[in-house]
Parts: structure tokens; sequence; C-alpha cells
């Protein structure tokens, strides 16, 4: 990418507040010039700084900052540095798309050996500079070896400018030292210090390994001419060789598309996921190499971070780090992925490279139809893409391409104008000659590109999940299959609950039976296997740093083994453990864990899936489209793939469930409504259902906003009740109104929530529009008896998820509300709605339906014989839909009667059926009777049709 302004200003004298003014006016490019103030300098003062701290956040993207002969305040240079490094590399969530500056330029400012460390920060990790110039400092050796080690590391940096400054023959050795491994930088300017032969040496041999490197100046040194000449001629070689890969480079990146050609994506799904504050989010930051947060800060939601594993080559210790990168919507993915394939190209090829890059500049069909095709295409998409794809290739400007660079170029006329020698902030880099005639837009294949190719590891998207069990019936909406599972629970915890006595024991598992460490374990042990069926689950036991002995540790394998029962062969196994011990304060154990994930997800057959470029370039054009938006209609995303050759529906299917099972896009496609919407955005979509269903307890809204917005009332009654207003949802969404109904939809579809329209047990209700969200009811003592006939649907043979429940009450409440509509001025004899148990009251029926969730089964009781059969139809069907939609058809159930005439004794299904058991079955005569009574059936004919 070219530096590009949108705007910047000069000085050379004023005061403070214009400074700030300028900057507050031209937040792209900040450029400041002391040099004809009396006291030969500027200070910049706090309010400047603030200023420019400022213009680096979120949407206005600081660009480039050039501080000429600014004799800057000591603490608010290092302030300003500081705040730089936050603000590029904080590690948080999300925050790194933040860091924007690709132009630094600090000429005589004073910059010392402690400056340069700081801004050597700025060069690690994921950083956007791309030019750092430090001209005319008092950078000594010292400083200098920071830069030197942070380069090493880099992989955006083209220039780096140390002219006139105090660097030695130490100094240079150290840069020497990193040329060897950053593949990179284009130009360092070392003219002008105190480098002598030693030095120069070390430098000619870094640029016989580094052959990226192509032009190193030591003007002014106290060099030999003779060695000097040799680093010329070794820089020379690398020009020409440079120059000559490049070209090879760029003529198979361009095949790439030509010849549709398809490579492994190589990314994965982790999925992060456990019991409540069980250390989830900060294994994750461990991974990362963050810091240890000791401080509970409960995942709202889940939150997603992109991140990609660096190679051992690049990483020689034995460490892989994994960084965090941009999420999918900043990157151009077909680049990406044809460079990948490019180079791995290359890479088989490397014997006959040349030979083939000479037929391919004389190869007469090179844009032939296909050619025009595929850049009339490209042209389009407006996209990126065709921006390098014509750069690249000399043969395809094409009359409208020459037109498009030149408006450009015409455009950096007028806004840079070079031969005004006030224009003094050299953007862009108009110096460097060399690399002008090289051209940093052709630098496509980054030591990133080279590392990812090279690289057998896996980019991974990680999903941590809120483990708060009020988010349960939403987070199987994204388990797939795609993905490595990471089951994370407290060591700390499980060993309380290990060691309790017998006595209370019993009573915590009478009283909580669901919220034991165990019940945890083994819920998500069989949420994973049910919706991602064979993906690698990594059991993680954290707080390693409480458990004291080799006793307890076996205490706790143990404890899993029995939980597992021998299941779950998906398990990686840890040598004689079935789970991994992680000490996230001193990071004990992360570095295995890296590894273990690594190789689970390389060892993944989707991980090396053949993904075509246009499927890449389809979804590049659609975040483009989007503009942002955070979802889509599938319409217009069919438009796009034709425009890229995918015309087959099959196909954009196919392409769409990949994208989805790697956590890109979320696409669940199980209804017509919902196949219709392409979430662009899986943490906007997150983020919102979060705010919405939680744990008022752990995530309590802001009561002095709530205040101030009178939804008080509101709250509370969602919160407390489950009823959810428009008006909150319109304040928690404070989104557009067509999210809102896109949410209600989405939530309506994968049935979450249901309108409520009955009064149910509370005819005090006024709100016009209100939805029943049955994840956010109260826990009810439930009744000491239970009147009615009963059944039981059994789920022990695998388990009863959270969420099917919910779901039930969700579906009663709608066909009450059907009844309603169909029944206006019938008085409603009531129901009444719990987390655990609800009573339903069916006005058609003149029924009411007793409904308990227990560990691993539902308990329904129906208060008259006669409607039992119906009750018993419709809920079967409820049930089989809610497997097939949202379950994946993974739920298994039988299904057992009370013998009411018997001995009280539960007989199953088939007993059931073969005895005509009453009241749920009927006999020849009874059926036909029932057929005259057309009307129920219909009824419920007609609501299940609904769905
Ligand atoms: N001593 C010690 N403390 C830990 C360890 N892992 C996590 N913690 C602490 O445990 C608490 C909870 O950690 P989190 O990572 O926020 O837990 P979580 O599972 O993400 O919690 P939710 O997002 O609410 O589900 C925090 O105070 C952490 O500092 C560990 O290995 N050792
Ligand atoms: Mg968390």
């Amino acid at each position: 990418m070219n530096l590009h302004l949108d705007s910047y200003h000069w000085r050379t004298t004023a005061t403070e507040r214009e400074f700030e003014g300028c900057v507050r006016e031209y937040p792209a490019a900040v450029c400041f010039n002391g040099h004809l103030t009396p006291s030969g300098g500027i200070l910049l003062g706090p309010n400047v700084v603030e200023a420019i701290r400022e213009s680096s956040l979120d949407e206005k993207k600081l660009l480039a900052l050039s501080l000429l002969n600014c004799a800057v305040a000591r603490g608010e240079s290092e302030l300003l540095f500081i705040i730089f490094i936050n603000e590029a590399l904080v590690p948080a969530t999300r925050l790194s798309s933040r860091a924007s500056l690709e132009y630094l330029q600090l000429q005589n400012c004073g910059i010392n050996n402690r400056d340069a460390e700081v801004i050597a920060g700025l060069m690690r990790g994921n950083c956007s500079l791309k030019y750092l110039g430090l001209y005319n400092n008092v950078i000594e050796d010292p400083g200098v070896f920071h830069l030197a080690e942070a380069l090493a590391g880099n992989d955006k940096l083209l220039t780096l400018n140390l002219c006139r400054n105090l660097v030695s023959d130490d100094g240079a050795e150290a840069l020497a030292k990193a040329l060897k491994e950053n593949i990179t930088l284009q130009l360092l300017d070392l003219s002008m210090n105190l480098v002598t032969d030693q030095g120069c040496n070390a430098l000619i041999k870094a640029v016989s390994i580094n052959t990226f490197i192509i032009y190193i100046n030591i003007f002014s040194n106290a060099i030999k001419k003779k060695q000097e000449a040799k680093l010329i001629s070794a820089l020379g070689r690398n020009e020409a060789a440079a120059l000559a890969r490049l070209e090879r480079e760029k003529t198979a990146y361009v095949d790439v598309f030509q010849n549709r050609l398809k490579g492994s994506w190589k990314r994965s799904k982790l999925m992060i996921v456990g019991q409540g504050k069980s250390g989830k989010t900060s294994t994750v930051r461990s991974l990362l190499g963050k810091q240890f947060e000791p401080d509970w800060l409960s995942t709202l939601g889940a939150e997603i971070t992109q991140t990609r594993v660096q190679n051992q080559t690049f990483a020689p210790d034995t460490t892989r780090v994994w960084n965090e990168v941009e999420n999918d919507t900043s990157l151009n993915m077909a680049s990406e992925l044809a460079i990948g394939i490019a180079l791995s190209k290359l890479e088989e090829n490397k014997e006959d490279t040349t030979q083939k890059y000479k037929s391919n500049k004389e190869y007469p069909g090179w844009f032939g139809p296909l050619s025009r095709k595929l850049m009339k295409s490209l042209k389009m998409s407006r996209n990126s893409i065709f921006a390098q794809a014509s750069e690249i290739t000399e043969e395809a400007n094409v009359a409208e391409a020459e037109e498009e660079n030149l408006e450009d170029e015409e455009q950096m006329k007028t806004e840079f104008d070079s031969s005004n020698p006030e224009d003094m902030v050299n953007i862009p880099m108009r110096n460097d000659d060399k690399i002008k005639a090289f051209g940093y837009k052709q630098h496509l294949f980054s030591r990133r590109n080279v590392e990812n190719v090279q690289s057998s590891f896996v980019s991974f998207s990680i999903w941590d999940y809120g483990g708060q069990t009020v988010f349960y019936s939403l987070h199987h909406l994204f388990l797939t299959k795609f993905g490595v599972y990471l089951l994370v629970f407290s060591s700390k915890e499980l060993l309380q609950f290990i060691h309790l006595s017998p006595k209370e024991r019993a009573f915590i598992e009478k009283t909580q039976w669901n919220d034991t460490p165990e019940e945890y374990i083994k819920f998500w042990l069989n949420s994973c296997d049910m919706h991602a069926p064979g993906a690698p689950i990594v059991i993680v036991g954290t707080f390693s740093d409480e458990v004291d002995s080799q006793t307890d540790l076996e205490k706790l394998n143990k404890t899993i083994e029995k939980l597992v029962e021998g299941r779950f062969s998906q398990i990686v196994s840890n040598r004689d453990l079935l789970f991994f011990p992680i000490d996230n304060r001193s990071q004990n154990g992360i570095n295995d864990l890296r590894m273990i994930i690594d190789s689970a997800a390389a060892a993944q057959d989707y991980v090396n899936y053949q993904v075509s470029i246009w499927w890449m370039k389809c979804l590049d054009e659609t975040y483009e489209y989007a503009k942002g938006q955070s979802w889509i209609k599938l319409k217009y995303v069919i438009e796009i793939a034709e425009r890229n050759y995918i015309t087959n529906a099959a196909e954009i299917g196919e392409m769409l469930s990949l994208f989805n099972e790697l956590g890109t896009i979320v696409y669940l496609n199980n209804t017509e409504a919902l196949r219709d919407v392409i979430t662009l955005n899986a943490q906007w979509l997150l983020t919102c259902l979060g705010k919405l269903v939680h744990d008022a307890k752990i995530h309590a809204l802001d009561s002095s906003e709530i205040k101030k917005t009178g939804l008080e009332q509101d709250v509370s009654m969602a919160y407390e009740r489950g009823l959810v207003s428009r008006d909150l949802l319109e304040y928690l969404w404070r989104d557009k109104q067509e999210h809102v109904d896109f949410l209600l939809d989405l939530m309506k579809h994968t049935i979450l929530l249901s309108e409520w329209k009955a009064k149910m047990d509370s005819p005090d209700l006024v709100k016009d529009k209100l939805y029943l969200i049955p994840s956010l009811l109260q826990e009810g003592q439930t009744p000491e008896k239970v009147v009615g006939f009963m059944c039981m649907f059994d789920f022990s043979e695998r388990y009863l998820p959270i969420g099917i429940f919910e779901r039930l009450v969700c579906l009663l409440v709608s066909l009450v509300g059907q009844e309603h509509k169909k029944k206006v001025g019938v008085e409603n004899k009531g129901g009444v709605l719990y987390k655990n148990w609800c009573k339903v009251y069916l006005h058609s029926l003149d029924t009411s339906v007793f409904l308990e969730k227990k560990r691993d089964y539902l308990l329904m009781a129906v208060d008259r014989a006669k409607t039992c059969p119906t009750i018993f139809q419709m809920l079967s069907s409820m049930l089989k839909r809610i497997n097939e939609e949202v379950m994946g058809s993974g739920l298994k159930w039988k299904v057992c009667f009370e013998d009411v005439w018997g001995a009280s004794k539960m007989l199953d299904y088939e007993d059931a059926k073969k005895c005509k058991l009453k009241p749920w079955f009927l006999t020849f005569n009874e059926k036909a009777q029932a057929q005259k009574n057309k009307g129920q059936e219909q009824m419920l004919d007609s609501f299940l049709d609904t769905f």
C-alpha cells in the first residue's frame, strides 16, 4: 500500500493552541517544523500531545507524524511515544487494528538511546510503520541495539534512516545481524555515523544472506573506499536479484488468478469453552503472550480474536509466538491466499522459475479473452486486488488502468509539491530514489506471507466464550466442526469439589446439581461432541499453581476419566493425563499447549482443503460491498459470486458453509429465513446477543444510564420475568431500526425468543410489544405435587442440553399467542413460567400443560385425559423441530409414560403403545371418534405449519 494522506499540515512558527487546532483539523497526518522558531525548536505541550494521541485512535487513523527540529520537552516526548506504543500495540483484543501509523519522521528532535528503545517498541508485533526517519539525532550503539532487535522480527518497515547519529561498529554489527533475519527492509541509511571497516564488513556479510535489502547508505563514515565499493557491489547484485525475483513473484501471482488456482487456507476456529471464571480469557491471553490479568473481567457473550501462529524458523527458541492480527474484514484475503499459492508454486519450481518467467513474458495468449475478462472483473470490484494485479502486470496496463494511475499521480502532485523547499516533510518519501524505482507498492511478498506458506501451522480465529450458563442457549449456534475445542476448567474449583465430604457433596448435588465443576465439564464434552462431532477437544486445567502435589494431579485426572466414561475419543491426551495443567500466572504449560493446539489443528483435513481464489475474492468483495455493515442479504452475495465466476447455487452454498464453519461469517442455514441473510461481523452479533442475554448479577447494566432513559421498569421486567420490551431492545442495541428487526428475527428463528401475546400470569403488563426470552427467566420452586397424567422425555442416553426446555417454552408461548389471535375476548386462565418449570394453559383444548426440566429428562403432565394424545404429539413435534433446526439433529431421547392404572411405574413408549396405555394411546374406535373432532387437530397442524 502506498502512503496516502488525507490531509497534512506544516507550520514554521505557531502557538501551541494553533498546533493543537491543526492536529484536530488534519488528524491523518501531523507535521511540525520548528526550524525557524526563535528558540530553534517547537515545544510540544500536553494539549498537542493529547491531540496527537487522539488522532491515533480508532477512526481517525493517524498515518504520518513528522516532527522536525522539535526541541520537545523530554517528559512530553516520552509520553508521546509511550502513548503511541500503547495505542498501537496494546495487546487488548482488537485494539491492534488501531495501529495505523505508517510514516514516522523524527528529525533533529534530540532522540537519544532511551527514546530509541521506546521507538523500537513501535516496530514490534503488529505494527504498521513503513518509514522510520531518525535523521540527525543522538542515538548511539545501545539505542541501535534496541532498534536492531525489533527490526529482526519486523515485517513492515521498508526504510530505516539513521543518518547523522552516533552509530559505530557495534551498532552496525547489530543491524547486520538483524538483516540476516529481516526480509522486508529495503533501505538502510547509516550515512554520517562512526562506522569503520569492521562494521562495513558485517554489513557486506549480511547483504550476501539477505537478498531483499537493496540500498545501504554508508557515505561519510570512517570506512575505506575499497570496503565501501564492496558493499555497493554486493547491493548491486541484490538489486538485480530482487528485481528478477519480484518479476517472478508477480508472474506467479497473476497466474493464480488467471488459472483459477486453489490453495489451502490453513485456518481453524479455536473455541474456548467451560465454566464461568475458570480462566478461559486468561488462557487466551497466555496463548497470545499477553500479561496475566489478576482481575476477573467476565466475558460478555464471546470475544473473537484473530491470530496467526509464527513458525519456529522465525522464532528460533521453542516458543511459537501467536500474534494477534487484524480481523478478516480489513484483510485482503484473496491477495493473501494468492500470495501463498504463488509462493508455493515458486518453491515447487525453484529450478526452472527463471525459465518460466522468460517464457511467460513471451506467451502470446497471455491477455487473450480470459485475461480481459479477468481484468474486467477485477476492475469492477474496485478491490485492491485490482490495484495489485494491475500493478504487478506490466502488460495489464490497459488504458483505463493507466488513466487511474495518472489521476492518482496528479492528485499526489497537488498535495505534495516536491519542488517547494518548505515542503520539508518528505511525504511521500521522495528522497529514496532507489526505493521509488523499486516501488513500495510492489512489495507483495512480505516476511509474513513467506512465513505463512512455509509454516505448516494454522491461523486461528479464537472464540472466547462467556462462561455464564445464561449464554449457553445461544452458544451452540456458533459451535462448528472446523475447530479445535479448548475445554477449560479450574483445577482449584474441581479439587475443592473433590475434597468435599460425602455429606456436603450429596447436599450440593441435590440442590445445585447443575452448578458443579464436574457438571460443566460433562456438559461441554457433550456439547462439543454433539455440535462438532470429531473435532479435537483439549481439556485444560487452569490454576495449576494451586495444585500442590502429584496426588492431587492424579485425583483430578481420575475425576475427568470418570466423567469421560471412555467416550469422546476426540480428546487430545497429554501422555498419562487426560488434561493439560497450566498456570496462567506464570505461563507454565502454555508452550506445550500452543504446540498441542497447532498440531491438533494441523492434523485436520479441512486445514488443507483447497479453496478457490475466487471464493476468497468473493469474500473480500462482500466485505467491501457491505461497507462495514454487519449483515447482508444473500441476494447481494449471489450477485458478487456470479461476478467471480461462481454461478452454481450449490457452490455458493458450499462456499458460505465453509466460511461459516471457519467462523469468518455466520451463516445459519437451517431455515429458509435464516438462509436469506449472512452475518459478516460475528463479533457484532455476539456482542448484541450478549448485551441482552446475560447474567444481570455479573454484567449489570449501568443503572444511572437506565434511570436517565426511564427504562428501569423494562430492565427489571427483563431480568426478573424474562419479558423484554421493544424500547429496551432499541436501547440495548442502540442501532438502526433495521438492525433491531434483524436481530429479533434471528432470535425468533433460532427459537430463543417468542412474541408475547398472552397475558399469562401477568395481567398488569401494559407494554404493547413484549418478547419472552426464556433464558432470562428466574428459577422457581417446583410445586410439591404435580397433578395430571405424566410423560417423560428421557435424554440420558446422550444428554439434555441447556436451551431445549427454554425453546419448548418459546414454542408453547407462541402457541398460546396463536390461540389468542383466534379467540379474541376469551378469558385467559393464566399460566406460569420459570427457568426450570412452566405451566401453560391452552384454551382450545381447555388443558393445562406442566413441563419441568430435570437433570437429563423433561417431565410433562397434562391435566385432562382426553387431550393427552394431542399434547404428546404436539410436544414431540416441537422437540423434533428444535432438534432439526438448532441441534443439528444430535438430540436423542426416549419417551416413557406413567402407568397410572398399573403400579404407578413408568412404561416405555413401545410397551405403552403395544398395550394402548391410557390416556396416551387411543384404540381404533377412539381414533375414529377423534377424527370427527377436526378442529383441534387443524389448530395444531396450522400451528406447526407456521414454523
Ligand atoms: N492463580 C491463577 N489465577 C488464574 C489462572 N487463570 C485465571 N486466573 C484468574 O481467575 C479469574 C477468572 O479468569 P478469567 O480468565 O477471566 O475467567 P473466564 O473463564 O474467562 O471467565 P468468564 O469470562 O466469566 O467465563 C481471574 O481473576 C484470573 O486472574 C491461573 O492459572 N492461576
Ligand atoms: Mg472470560
